[in-house]
């Protein structure tokens, strides 16, 4: 099964912001896509939810330095 979420995320003002939201959420085992839309403050998952969860792509957001204010 894939899947695909769009998280709301607050406090990416940068270019560099950007790449490192991708690059945390990339790292995770099971995360087949990542694109975060810098103006809009979102970014979209594709992901395998057999080999990790919402609640795993929020917390490495939040590792990466960035608030996840909700789902789109
Ligand atoms: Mo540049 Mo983004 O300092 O926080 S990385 S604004």
């Amino acid at each position: 099964v894939i899947r695909q979420i769009t998280l709301k995320i607050e406090g990416m003002t940068c270019e560099h912001c950007k790449r490192s939201v991708e690059a945390a959420l990339q790292k995770l085992g099971g995360v087949k896509e990542v694109a975060v839309d810098l103006a809009a403050g979102e970014a979209a998952v594709t992901y395998n939810p057999g080999q990790v969860t919402v609640e795993e792509l929020k917390k490495a957001v939040r590792q990466a330095g960035y608030d996840v204010i909700g789902i789109v």
